[in-house]
């Protein structure tokens, strides 16, 4: 078969490039205004189908979303048939396509991809998609659609769905059938294997207190309650701010983004909540968690990303040990800059412990590397993942005492448990829950593990964030020239301080991230480094997140 050029130029010339747009595939695909987005996913569609008969017909996976992102925006990205984020070096192909600014010049990026990897038009090509709850979502799904028909792909439409659902249907869809099968590619497949991992995990212990989940308004609320009716009396939810008929209303005011960055209760969750009882944000796709509480002082206390990561790598420690496997299992840490100091040195005492760049794709990578790989991005985006050796070990283990064999069995119903694809908001509840009750631990004492620094995070609007580029998994700045030695010369002032800058990867924005050993110093800092920025770019230096 040769390239369907009359289909591709008929269905192209229907979603013309907007002359003006830049686009660029970034941290989490692309995303931006979804009123700007139709020529990329029609893009997205021909790509995706290309992709696939380069893997010679494995299904490739599209999500359309703009996570936790005002409702007005949009996005999209591509999913690998293992479940992962698209190969990094097929990011550059979908910005090159994204950018032709002609049907014409369209065809030919697309004519000298499949040259260029000598790909065998002749071999099917499979899709599988889903889109969150934008209203904006339904035509940019009926424009990659049309990028499917040029290229007479196979689609499979999931209709609404959070990101790791998505993530999870494609692994099984590409494993089925062999030794690696990861489970029935169905919606209910997946809440039931996870459901049914999480009761046997805290069969006999006592069931958690209701939690209050506070759904931002998207598309985690049509997840939960699917998990609500398979757990049954297992664990009892309160679901908060869950109101999917109002599109103005998601991650307003409400989610894990809008919890991580403000520190501070979502306006509708503090009224409810008595002193020490948990709650967490879920953001607008489901594939990050944040917790928190009421301590008795009345003050807000946050369990982000790194005190999940914190819990449930000890945790597992722990049965490593326990199952008699310590040397044979390796446990290690994945973590970004944006980790808390006091999180990265209580845990380095514990275990290996990485620091990547942001994004989940860095860190998924590196945690690879260990027998059982944990990995959290300190604004809750995170999973676990376990290598084939791993499975290995687990599956032809004899423990020597029935404690042995007890911590064995925990350890085999983890991988069921945890999504390993991608973050998995529900997925990670149910792990944390099932942490905290094994280990009888309240908020207020999982709080206690460490106590974080006092940091804070800003972001500075700037006119070009591309100027900005970094170094040592984005802890300096290397452009623009001198801009580093400033941030240094101010945060040395500080006892504990430590600050970096980097350009957000799905926002307009650069981020400047502070943290010291009291909150005012915290502020000083970032404050002090937004009016760097402002001063060597003309950006707006009181932008405030949230
Ligand atoms: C995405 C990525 C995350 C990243 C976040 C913010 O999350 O998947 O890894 O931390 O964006 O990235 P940046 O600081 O570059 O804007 P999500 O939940 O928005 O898909």
């Amino acid at each position: 078969m040769s390239l369907p050029v009359e289909a591709l130029a008929r269905y192209s010339d229907l979603h013309p490039k907007l002359s003006y747009e830049k686009f660029h595939y970034g941290t989490a695909g692309f995303r931006m205004a979804g009123s700007l987005l139709d020529s990329v996913m029609f893009r997205v569609g021909v790509l995706a189908a290309i992709r696939s008969k380069r893997l010679e017909g494995k299904t490739i996976g599209v999500m359309v979303t703009a996570s936790h992102n005002p409702p007005v925006d949009n996005g999209v990205k591509l999913v690998d048939p293992r479940g992962e984020m698209l190969e990094a070096s097929w990011e550059r192909h979908a910005t090159v396509l994204a950018n032709t600014t002609s049907t014409d010049e369209f065809i030919d990026a697309v004519d000298k991809l499949v040259k260029t990897y000598k790909i065998n038009l002749d071999h099917p090509a499979n899709v599988l998609y889903a889109r969150d709850t934008r209203p904006s979502g339904v035509e940019l799904v009926a424009a990659l659609e049309d990028g499917l028909k040029a290229m007479g792909a196979n689609g499979r439409n999931e209709g609404v769905q959070t990101t790791p659902i998505l993530h999870y249907l494609v692994r099984c869809v590409n494993t089925k059938g062999t030794p690696e099968a990861y489970g029935e590619d169905t919606v209910e497949g997946y809440i039931k294997s996870t459901a049914d991992a999480f009761k046997k995990l805290i069969a006999g212990k006592p069931a958690p207190p209701p939690l209050v989940v506070d759904c931002a308004n998207g598309v985690g609320y049509v997840a939960l309650k699917q998990f609500a009716e398979y757990l049954g009396p297992a664990i009892t939810f309160i679901p908060m701010n869950n109101d999917l008929e109002n599109a103005a209303a998601l991650n307003s005011d409400a989610g894990a983004d809008y919890v991580k960055t403000n520190q501070k209760f979502p306006p509708s969750i503090a009224p409810v909540l008595a002193p020490g009882q948990r709650a967490c944000s879920l953001d607008g796709d489901a594939d990050r968690l944040i917790y928190y509480y009421l301590n008795s002082r009345k003050q807000f206390r946050l369990l982000d990303g790194d005190k999940i990561a914190a819990l449930v790598a000890g945790f597992i420690t722990d049965l490593v040990k326990g199952a008699g496997l310590e040397g044979q299992i390796d446990v290690g840490l994945v973590q970004t800059a944006y980790a808390n100091g006091a999180s990265t040195k209580y845990l380095e005492k514990r275990l290996p412990v990485a620091c990547v760049p942001t994004g989940v794709k860095h860190l998924h990578r590196a945690a690879l590397r260990y027998g059982v790989g944990v990995y959290f991005e300190a604004n809750g985006h995170g999973t676990v993942v376990f290598s084939p050796a791993t499975y290995e070990v687990l599956a032809s283990y004899q423990p020597s005492t029935p404690t042995q064999a007890t911590y064995l069995e925990y350890l085999n119903l983890l991988p069921k448990l945890i999504n390993q694809t991608i973050g998995d908001a529900l997925s990670d509840m149910l792990l944390v829950e099932a942490v905290l009750a094994h280990k009888h631990y309240t908020a207020l004492e999982w709080d206690s593990i460490y106590i974080d620094l006092p940091n804070r995070l800003l972001k500075v609007v700037v006119p070009n964030r591309n100027i900005f580029q970094t170094e040592d998994a984005e802890r300096r700045l290397v452009h623009p020239e001198g801009m580093q030695k400033l941030i240094d010369d101010h945060v040395k002032k500080f006892e504990s301080g430590r600050a970096f800058v980097r350009p957000s990867g799905t926002e307009n924005v650069v981020r400047v991230y502070a943290e010291a050993s009291d909150q005012g110093q915290a502020d000083q800092i970032a404050l002090k480094i937004a009016g760097i920025i402002y001063d060597e770019t003309g950006g707006d230096p009181f932008e405030r997140p949230g």
